[in-house]
């Protein structure tokens, strides 16, 4: 099911013309009305002239989470205030929080690229479909909130908490769809086993999982446990919010709504572009947003495009499913390492509840890490034997995929807190240091 074949499957000559029209009209835009664009475009010495196509866009400046902080609150609108309608924040655990404004007109195109989403999926208007992102400031919540009744199936805003209350809503109003974080999933999964409520009772068919990285393995737990199928939605506050890039059924990459967000990759380091299928930091260009418009905004997600075309129909560019941030990228001992890629090896193993936290620690100088993760109940015992052979296993496995040896910590079922939105999966004590 394709929501709009002509943006979704728009041949690719055509798009680049579109997105090529489109940067030069934005271009304009901000040049007027943002002085911090005009300022850095004067710096550059570049008139909005200058960018005739869309690889012209190499030329223009990027623009950082940091430029957004100092430009708090409203320094980067470009719509005055009276035209925004609606005001987002995202969490920024340190400094000023990042806030980003929409029009109306951001909002409906908001809505548009959601419903692409949820059709993607197969969620159709006869579907329930409980949103259990959080409500508020976050963009989780609202984002998918108006995408579902856009499409017209219908909306139950569940938000997050009460998870009990929400197992018996999902029974008794025959909710089919919910979109949430991938860790909330199996948050509910657990609390619905805990209540003996069967997957089957439940009837969930569809979930729009995102707003944290997730794995193969992760999607595979989630389905197994919750009896549906799991779809990425991936976005950002500063962009949009989610509906960015979706899965289709494929489910090999997300494609990208790229007649609004135009993606590139770049190496983080020399900010170059790098060449397609290679993966760096992902940027992105709001092609038609009023509210806060933003040029190359570097995201930070390390990601790479597929080029070519996905049997679904679609023509737009995907992305490989994001391998985590560049900054929570952990250095240890001069090695790169992903919290994704501990998920992976834990995820593989039977003897495991999907729940980990990495700690990171500086002792006499060197770097430690530490893995506690929690043991299933049926593989928990009293068995000192049996649990040293469990955590060699595990140890040996995650030495072969990180090429550093980790200490593992075996925890009680039950022991790492849950979360219902994004999970804390590391602690970084060297940074306190
Ligand atoms: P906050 O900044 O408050 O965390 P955002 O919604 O703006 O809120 O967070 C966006 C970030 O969440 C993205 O830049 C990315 O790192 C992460 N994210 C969102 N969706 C996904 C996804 N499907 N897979 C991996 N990471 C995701
Ligand atoms: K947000
Ligand atoms: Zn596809």
């Amino acid at each position: 099911m394709i929501w709009n074949t002509n943006k979704e499957c728009m041949p690719r000559e055509q798009m680049r013309e579109l997105q090529g029209k489109r940067l030069q009209k934005l271009v304009v835009y901000v040049y007027h009305n943002v002085p911090f664009y005009r300022k850095k475009m004067q710096e550059m010495d570049l008139a909005p002239d200058d960018i005739r196509c869309i690889d012209d866009i190499v030329k223009l400046p990027f623009t950082t989470k940091q430029d957004l902080r100092d430009n708090y609150p409203y320094g980067l609108m470009a719509a005055p205030l009276s035209e925004v309608v609606r005001v987002h924040a995202s969490s920024g655990t340190t400094g000023n929080p990042t806030i980003v404004g929409y029009t109306r007109r951001d909002l409906s195109i908001w809505s548009e690229v959601m419903a692409r989403c949820l059709s993607a999926y197969g969620v159709t208007r006869d579907d329930t479909f409980s949103v259990s992102y959080g409500y508020g400031l976050f963009t989780g919540g609202l984002g998918a909130h108006y995408g579902v009744e856009n499409l017209g199936a219908t909306v139950i805003p569940a938000s997050t908490g009460n998870t009990e209350k929400h197992v018996r809503l999902i029974r008794d109003l025959h909710i089919t769809g919910i979109a949430c974080t991938p860790s909330y999933a199996l948050y509910l999964a657990e609390v619905a086993e805990r209540m003996g409520i069967q997957k089957g009772e439940l009837g969930l068919r569809v979930g729009a999982f995102g707003a944290e990285p997730w794995t193969e393995n992760m999607r595979r737990e989630i389905q197994e446990r919750l009896g549906l199928k799991g779809y990425n939605i991936y976005g950002l506050s500063e962009i949009m919010g989610p509906g960015v890039s979706y899965e289709c059924q494929e489910q090999n990459g997300s494609h990208i709504n790229e007649d609004h967000f135009y993606p590139e990759i770049i190496d983080p380091e020399t900010l170059q572009p790098l060449p397609a299928g290679t993966r760096g930091e992902l940027v992105f260009t709001t092609l038609t947003k009023e509210g806060m418009p933003l040029l190359r905004y570097r995201t930070k997600d390390l990601t790479s495009l597929m080029p070519g075309t996905c049997p679904c129909g679609r023509t737009n560019v995907r992305m490989t499913p994001i391998m985590g941030r560049s900054d929570d990228m952990l250095i240890i001992r001069g090695i790169n390492v992903f919290p994704s890629q501990v998920e992976s090896v834990i995820l593989g193993m039977k003897e495991f509840e999907p729940r980990y936290l990495l700690v990171v620690d500086r002792k006499k100088n060197l770097d430690t890490l530490e893995v506690q993760v929690e043991v299933r109940r049926d593989f928990f015992t009293d068995d000192i034997g049996a649990m040293l052979g469990l955590k060699k296993m595990l140890s040996d496995k995650l030495k072969s995929v990180l090429s550093i040896s980790a200490d593992v910590k075996l925890m009680e079922p039950n022991s790492i807190a849950r979360s219902e939105g994004k999970s804390t999966r590391v602690i970084d004590k060297r940074v306190l240091v």
